[in-house]
């Protein structure tokens, strides 16, 4: 309990008026469902602003998305570079969010010299890696992907071929988990892996698995469903069936890697039965979407996550807050988005328009970031009004005299960029309703 209050402070849910105490950001909400409501992240990312508060206030656990893989933290036998994955980490538990620890052993992303060991080195690289980074994080972590995707796609229910499967044979996992929980006994062992998400060859050949480990008392905890959606790969019918079976071996379920590729309305429907789902399993302890913004998703083409480029609330959004049972001020939202686009271009300047929208819901004013990049300068502004950072490249623009729209409706500010020999667009921070 003393924890939940903890991470509803952090994560800043307010007691809106007329929503009663509904909880308004994802984090807050999953909390009131007793659940964490994750992201991956990028180290590259953790300087840019608009992330930065999309990040700290929606969510209240993180994955690193890239930095904690084989190949960023052993490229070379025995030397171990964990500066990248200790921001991550660091910047986590600063803000009260629990880390998911991804991953220990795969076959993707794994350096070269790990493939080229005979049978024996291997097997210690294998226990060296996984105890030298679990105990580097000790007490840090709350849930590990210490194996991840070790079974092949399809209907054949084997092992994929890897270093691990084709030099050590099948005990490479139980290993691995035995290795894990040694290093610290404190974390969640998860195994972690795709298209097991319903009742499938791959899902039972999994399920097999861990119903073995249990009966052998082999130390696995949870069991990690990624959840990587699109037209060729929809939310499976029985997706929550799928993670209940699971959490009938007495391990828990996390989705660990959510997203789903589409728009509007459908994408909205398709997220929101993924955490029905999840909340109608009582193991199923959290959710983590893989990434914040469908800027920087691995998928951007694909438009996948619940923001979008500009930072901009998706329907997505709205459907995955009101399925945890929280409200950012009711059925229509008092929101607002933003688009920009260059209009004029000149040999030493160009004009920016940004175009701001609201929501379901009327709204009384709005505020935008515009960044320039340095030596960008910005030197006219018109329609709107203006104030500055002390670096000069953030603006943060407001209306000039009344600032109201009615739901739906648009205006528009302009501003002239001095690009001095800088043709980047300027980034356009999310739309804030204040
Ligand atoms: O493929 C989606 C995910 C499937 N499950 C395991 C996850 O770990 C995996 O994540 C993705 C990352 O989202 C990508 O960002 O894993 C990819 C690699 O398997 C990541 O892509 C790689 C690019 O392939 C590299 O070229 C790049 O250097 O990201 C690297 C770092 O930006």
């Amino acid at each position: 309990m003393i924890g939940t209050v903890g991470a509803l402070c952090v994560t800043g849910v307010v007691a809106m008026p007329g929503t009663a105490s509904a909880a308004s950001t994802l984090a807050g909400a999953a909390a009131e469902q007793g659940r964490y409501f994750g992201a991956a992240v990028s180290a590259g990312q953790l300087n840019e602003p608009d992330y930065m508060s999309r990040l700290n206030g929606e969510f209240n656990s993180l994955t690193a998305e890239n930095e904690m893989k084989w190949d960023a933290l052993e490229p070379s036998r025995n030397s171990f570079n964990f500066g990248t994955a200790d921001r991550i980490v660091d910047h986590g538990r600063s803000r009260n969010m629990s880390v998911r620890g991804h991953t220990l052993v795969w076959h993707s992303q794994l350096p070269g010299w790990v493939g080229s060991l005979g049978a024996n080195d291997l097997r210690s690289a294998m226990n060296n890696h996984i105890t030298t980074v679990m105990r580097h994080y000790r007490g840090k972590i709350h849930s590990w992907d210490v194996v991840n995707e070790a079974f092949q796609d399809g209907g054949s229910g084997a092992r994929r071929s890897s270093p691990f499967q084709d030099k050590l044979g099948n005990g490479w996992i139980e290993e691995s988990f035995r290795t894990a929980r040694a290093a610290d006994p404190g974390a969640k062992l998860c195994y972690n892996d795709y298209n097991t998400d319903g009742v499938n060859a791959k899902s039972d050949a999994v399920y097999t698995m861990v119903r073995d480990f249990k009966q052998r008392g082999v130390p696995i905890d949870c069991v990690g469903f990624q959840s990587h959606f699109n037209s060729n790969s929809p939310v499976p019918g029985d997706y929550q069936r799928n993670l209940q079976r699971f959490a009938d071996l007495g391990v828990d379920v996390q989705i660990t890697e959510l997203d789903i590729e589409g728009s509007g309305t459908a994408q909205a429907n398709d997220y929101r039965r993924v955490v029905e789902a999840c909340l109608a399993v009582s193991r199923c302890t959290g959710i983590t979407v893989w990434g914040v913004t469908d800027k920087y998703s691995w998928r951007s083409g694909g438009t996948p996550l619940l923001f979008d480029g500009n930072y901009n609330k998706k329907p997505a959004y709205h459907a995955v807050l009101a399925a945890l049972g929280g409200s950012d001020g009711g059925g229509g939202d008092a929101s607002c988005t933003v688009s920009y686009e260059q209009t004029d271009r000149w040999g030493d300047r160009f004009n920016g328009r940004v175009t701001v929208r609201a929501g379901s819901s009327a709204i009384s004013s709005w505020r935008v970031n515009v960044t320039v990049h340095s030596p960008q300068r910005i030197s006219a502004t018109w329609n709107g009004s203006p104030t500055w950072d002390s670096s000069g490249n953030v603006m943060t623009m407001r209306p000039s005299g009344n600032g109201s729209l009615s739901a739906g409706a648009s205006t528009s500010f302009g501003f002239t960029v001095m690009a001095n020999n800088n043709w980047t667009a300027p980034s356009i921070g999310a739309c804030s309703v204040s």
